[in-house]
């Protein structure tokens, strides 16, 4: 096992929290994601869906867990997948029923080819099947997961009994993070910042960005984190102006600025930072200009992630915050604004994303922009400006803890221009 993994206490208390808020006569169904597949007779590598990690701690393709909740009997049912020597032989191992047991802290372990049977029995007695709708493929076809897929099935051969999604009390319970959790994404954060110091050290005029993304991938690879939680960005000169920039392939030239945007999976969990530096190790007058004062927003907006404020306040700050440095950049004037007819204010030409998004399991994690803010949630602060004109981006990215004293996981991040250009020099 590459990393850590979380003990059973978290799972089986996260399948207690649900089930509290459930009722009887019921029975709770997630599918694992499907192994995707890449070309000839690869497949890419596998991630589980982030919902049934959070109950059941099972990170194995072609997983089931059932939960049923009938008044005389709750019982949990985990299904696995069940492997011949053959196989075994190509691919190694999978859990065994005591390994899955003792990871989920589920008690009935039974083989994948059980389920059908197991399905028709719990469908005697369940009035109400809760699911979770998951997001659908994003292609042209519009797939859905395997998780839909698979209820639509049973829809289809149950059209009597009630379907209740429960993607609300999911996203609930994934929103606050438990001490076990922040174990794993403070080490996701550490990992990452090891990578940071090295291409810190490293990063030369004339290199290429995937040079640089190299140096990323051996940090992190080597440091025991799964790899990226999401694809890296690193972007110089005016392709930080792309917002999803992950070519990575031009050459860095001398006197620009390079924009990053990395993060490690650490037992599924994501760490997700942003990082703006010169790639000859010295910020020019007007790079240090534009770079201080998303900075200084930086460091007001802060003080915003506590209990009670949501991702629209922030928003709603921040891009005040930075309107009034947009002004002292010289980009535009308060008279432009004054007479701008526009449908968005007229900062959104050079910092057109938001401030603020959850993270957990995924990057960008459950909840919504009126969620309130509660303690131990997490989230990005990431204040930005885009001069496409002048080719420089600069974005500065943050994980933040909820709290009546919000905690930065990246404060010790080199981030001043001092310290970035003492590491880089
Ligand atoms: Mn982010």
């Amino acid at each position: 096992m590459r990393y850590k993994s979380i003990s059973n206490k978290f799972f089986i208390n996260n399948r207690k929290m649900l089930i509290n808020k459930l009722k009887h006569n019921s029975v709770v169904l997630l599918f694992s994601s499907d192994e995707y597949h890449r070309n000839g007779d690869q497949f890419f590598p596998y991630r589980q869906n982030s919902d049934l990690y959070h109950l059941c701690g099972i990170n194995q393709e072609q997983s089931i867990l059932m939960l049923n909740l009938f008044d005389n009997a709750k019982e949990e049912f985990l299904f696995i997948k069940h492997i011949d020597n053959l196989q075994r032989i190509w691919h190694g191992e999978k859990l065994n029923k005591e390994q899955a047991s003792e990871i989920s802290g589920v008690k009935r372990i039974e083989w994948i080819e059980e389920f059908e049977t197991a399905l028709l029995k719990s469908m005697e007695k369940a009035k109400t099947i809760y699911y979770i709708e998951s997001p659908n493929l994003i292609s042209f076809d519009n797939l859905p997961t395997s998780n839909t897929r698979r209820i639509n099935a049973i829809r289809n051969d149950f059209p009597e009994k009630e379907f209740v999604s429960i993607n609300d009390f999911i996203t609930e319970q994934r929103l606050i993070k438990s001490e076990e959790e922040l174990v794993q994404i403070k080490t996701a954060v550490d990992i990452t910042k090891k990578a940071y110091h090295k291409l810190l050290q490293e990063t030369e005029p004339n290199m290429l960005e995937y040079e640089v993304e190299a140096m990323i991938t051996y940090e992190f690879i080597r440091n025991g984190a799964e790899g990226h939680a999401y694809s890296p960005i690193v972007a110089s000169g005016k392709n930080a102006c792309i917002l999803h920039y992950t070519e990575n392939d031009k050459i860095m030239k001398d006197g620009d600025l390079l924009l990053l945007d990395f993060g490690a999976e650490y037992g599924n969990y994501a760490a997700d930072c942003s990082r703006t530096i010169p790639i000859n190790g010295k910020f020019t007058d007007r790079q240090r200009e534009c770079y201080n004062a998303v900075l200084d927003v930086f460091n007001r907006a802060k003080s915003l992630y506590v209990p009670g404020n949501n991702i629209d306040i922030i928003n709603e700050k921040v891009g005040q915050w930075m309107q009034e440095k947009m002004i002292e950049l010289g980009l535009f004037t308060q008279e432009d604004i004054d007479n701008h007819t526009g449908e968005n204010a007229l900062y959104k030409k050079y910092f057109m994303h938001g401030t603020a998004h959850f993270i957990g399991l995924d990057v960008h994690d459950v909840g919504s922009k009126q969620t309130t803010f509660k303690e131990g949630m997490l989230l990005s602060c990431e204040p930005a400006i885009y001069i496409e004109e002048e080719g420089i981006g600069v974005r500065i990215e943050t994980d933040i803890l909820v709290g009546e004293e919000p905690i930065d996981l990246m404060s010790d991040f080199p981030v001043s221009i001092d310290e970035i250009e003492a590491a880089m020099n």
